[in-house]
């Protein structure tokens, strides 16, 4: 069976075999609706042309597979990575004798997901907690690339499920950065750790010491994206891990790289080299409402290795999800038209 046809039966069903209407099941379709109205914009930059070649395909030739690989590279799946699948693609619809566009389509987006599903290996989303003493979840990415936004939007999550949160503005470069997170820590009721022209390890060490004594859950550190040059900004996140480390051996439980799904190619070359920096455990993907291009995804698991953790869908503070890989294809794949 198709991805596409697996996924509609699984959430169509889903929703037929719900009879109570309780507060998770319309949390969880609120979550579906984020997903798709998030990527919008990336299911009319992929599925719908992959629709309309195949509509106004009269007979498969190697220009079909050619207008696949421009669609895929065009969507930032990567150039690789686009070239491998269509060449899989090509080589199983001739084997199999495939000469129907739609099906070839399909057999195209299985293995696209299927590669990842496979690649990815277990799909944690919750964040790893500390098993005693405050979790510590390290928030890095170039500047512009949503960080202080998303820990805000992480606060207010962790705050609502109970947990004692401290923010901690490690950006103590650039003007206005404490203020804004700041700004966010009040409208979300959290406390915020910050000190003015200060150097960011030892206010980390400060935030760590005060979250011990001060009995906080998680501590969620917002860093600089842009220093003088990119090595002083690599040396600073490398000694603020360090000097965490010196407190608390395991942590930080969590080192969270944030990307602009809008830089493509070129995000993913700066990402490799933060994960040089520092150990990253995964990627927060932001911005995704505001481009076509949900490709990203795949070219992250391919030249990263790294799990996506969470999708940023919209400015809105509730705008931030879990990733959820079914969602996540669910509405990028399904025509809206026909819901
Ligand atoms: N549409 C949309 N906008 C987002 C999302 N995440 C962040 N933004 C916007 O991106 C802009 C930059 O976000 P910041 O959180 O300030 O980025 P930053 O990485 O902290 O930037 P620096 O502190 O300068 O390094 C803001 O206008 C945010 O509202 C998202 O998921 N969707
Ligand atoms: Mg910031």
């Amino acid at each position: 069976m198709g991805l596409l046809k697996f996924l509609k039966e699984k959430f169509t069903k889903k929703k037929e075999n719900t009879s109570e209407v309780t507060e998770e099941v319309i949390e969880e379709e609120k979550v579906e609706e984020r997903y798709q109205a998030g990527l919008d914009k990336s299911r009319n930059g992929f599925t719908e042309r992959l629709k309309k070649l195949a509509i106004r395909t009269k007979k498969i030739d190697t220009s079909y597979f050619d207008e696949l690989e421009r669609i895929l590279i065009e969507a930032d799946v990567g150039v690789d990575l686009s070239l491998e699948l269509v060449k899989e693609t090509y080589d199983e619809s001739k084997e199999r004798g495939l000469d129907n566009p739609e099906e070839i389509n399909d057999l195209l987006v299985d293995k696209m997901f299927i590669g990842y599903a496979n690649e990815g290996g277990s799909f944690q989303t919750e964040l790893k907690r500390a098993q005693e003493g405050p979790t510590i979840i390290f928030i890095c990415g170039v500047n512009g690339s949503g960080k202080t936004t998303t820990v805000a939007k992480l606060a207010k999550k962790y705050k609502d499920r109970g947990d004692k949160v401290l923010l901690v503005a490690a950006d103590t470069f650039r003007a206005g950065a404490i203020e804004q997170l700041e700004f966010w820590a009040n409208k979300v009721g959290v406390d915020i750790i910050s000190k003015a022209n200060s150097d960011p390890s030892s206010l980390c060490y400060d935030a760590i010491k005060k979250a011990q004594n001060e009995n906080y859950d998680i501590v969620f550190i917002d860093t600089a994206g842009r220093l003088q040059n990119k090595v002083s900004l690599m040396d600073e996140l490398r000694k603020i891990v360090r000097v965490i480390q010196k407190l608390l051996p395991s942590a930080p439980q969590e080192s969270l790289l944030v990307l602009d799904a809008n830089t493509g190619q070129n995000g993913i070359d700066q990402a490799k080299i933060f994960k040089e920096a520092v150990n990253l455990s995964g990627i927060i993907i932001t911005k995704m409402d505001g481009t076509s291009k949900g490709g990203i995804i795949l070219a992250i698991r391919k030249e990263l290795n790294l799990p996506v953790r969470y999708i940023g869908l919209g400015e809105k503070m509730e705008d931030l999800e879990e990733f959820d890989l079914e969602k996540y294809l669910y509405a990028l794949l399904v025509d809206s038209k026909e819901e």
